[in-house]
């Protein structure tokens, strides 16, 4: 057992594996929260740290044998601090959620009131949706956009947190194309004596790049995801400059809401946070809102309407009103024709989240294998011509084609 590959020892597991992969190569990843991983975090991931239990925090642990796992959680957290200019970084979340479980355990009690954006107008389950525990446990008041322009209202925020006084605010979306400006949160937090969290998931590496603003000078606590721009294994992060909030965030980890942490993965973020410290980490970056503008302005271009007229960073939100078609029909046409995205809802939407209205495009993932705006732009094109012409066979099998011709120009993991 302790010498057998995988393939080896279960080859429908290695069969599984290899068809992902083939899976990967084989279409044009546009969905906002995904990106590929370096080799070395994967090697990281996939090592022997899996076998390590690691309660507690490094020199501080529940078990023997820590030192190891201690010098890399401490290189995780020595790595992210220098990347976002932070005091405190708590390494340990399994994910996105745990990350906020942590945080609503840090600043708030059950039954508080908490005011985050609503789950239909861009934000996340962990904001408050009645289906999740944030719902369940704590009085949610929502901000979504301004149905005009389809942005944040800030006004209307500070109206809402005025008139509700909640206990923490939180900024932050899942499905927002537009820059948020923290530093209004934060005067609006202040001026109600509400705590700031934001939920950076999507843009951490966008922030961590230059390519959107920090909320670090000014949140009470940051939660983040490490795999989507910013180009990590899959996990969460917390980060915050005050000290006494620290001392809640480890707490509200472990032993509030996690056991042992993930020694393997945190190997990775490791690697991660190293690789995004790079200078080409900037420009990836960069190139990612590029490629998006130019995703976009194509997509406009093919008679697509982009919820709030554009994007400033790695996504756009597509309204297929005018294609008469719905958000669930499009996912699967897209991916059908080699471009995968996922259905969502639309401001003001109609249709019930399983079906919506429009799509998320994103560009990260793509940006990663290689491709720049004037492939951006073909790709737009592409994604407006099968919504379009879903019901043209050869207009689909060109499309088909195209997506063919510009996956062999960059191929994913050629030394794997
Ligand atoms: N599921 C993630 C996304 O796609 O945005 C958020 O957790």
């Amino acid at each position: 057992m302790l010498r057998e590959s995988l393939s080896a020892q279960d080859p429908l597991v290695a069969q599984i594996l290899q068809d992902e992969r083939g899976r990967q190569q084989t279409q044009i990843e546009l969905i906002a929260s995904e990106n590929f991983v370096s080799p070395a975090v994967m090697e990281a991931v996939g090592s022997v740290l899996t076998n390590k239990y690691a309660e507690g925090y490094p020199g501080k642990r529940y078990y023997g044998g820590c030192h190891v796992v201690d010098e890399v959680e401490q290189l995780a957290i020595d790595r992210a601090r220098e990347l976002f200019g932070v005091g405190f970084v708590n390494v340990q979340p399994h994910s996105g959620v745990s990350a906020n479980i942590a945080a609503y355990l840090t600043l708030v009690q059950p039954g508080d009131t908490v005011l985050a954006m609503s789950l239909a107008h861009g934000g996340h389950l962990t904001h408050g949706s009645p289906v999740n525990f944030s719902g369940l446990l704590y009085n949610i008041v929502s901000y979504g956009v301004c149905l005009e322009k389809e942005t944040i209202d800030m006004d209307e925020v500070e109206r809402i947190a005025q008139k509700t006084r909640p206990k923490m605010i939180i900024a932050g979306a899942s499905a927002y194309p537009r820059i948020i400006d923290f530093e209004r949160f934060a005067a609006i937090a202040r001026s109600v004596d509400a705590y700031l969290m934001v939920d950076i998931a999507h843009i951490a590496g966008l922030i961590a790049g230059g390519s959107h603003p920090s909320p670090v000078p000014y949140a009470d606590l940051v939660t983040s995801t490490t795999h989507k721009t910013l180009r990590g294994p899959r996990g969460g992060f917390l980060m915050t400059n005050n000290e006494e909030i620290a001392v809640r965030i480890d707490k509200a980890i472990f032993p509030g809401s996690q056991g042992g942490p993930l020694q393997h993965v945190i190997a990775g973020k490791a690697v991660a946070f190293g690789e995004a410290l790079r200078p080409e980490f900037k420009a990836y970056t960069a190139q990612i809102v590029k490629n998006m503008q130019a995703m976009g302005e194509a997509m406009e271009e093919g008679g697509l309407r982009l919820v709030s007229g554009g994007t400033d960073n790695h996504l756009a939100l597509v309204d297929l009103t005018a294609a008469d078609v719905t958000g669930k029909e499009a996912e699967n046409i897209l991916d059908a024709a080699g471009l995968t995205v996922n259905k969502n809802s639309i401001p003001n939407e109609t249709r019930s989240p399983f079906v919506t209205s429009g799509i998320r495009v994103g560009s990260a993932a793509m940006t990663t294998r290689g491709f720049k705006e004037d492939e951006a732009r073909l790709i737009g094109s592409l994604i407006a011509r099968v919504i379009f012409e879903h019901d043209d066979q050869i207009a689909l099998t060109k499309v088909r084609n195209a997506v063919t011709d510009l996956l062999a120009a960059h191929p994913l993991y050629p030394d794997l």
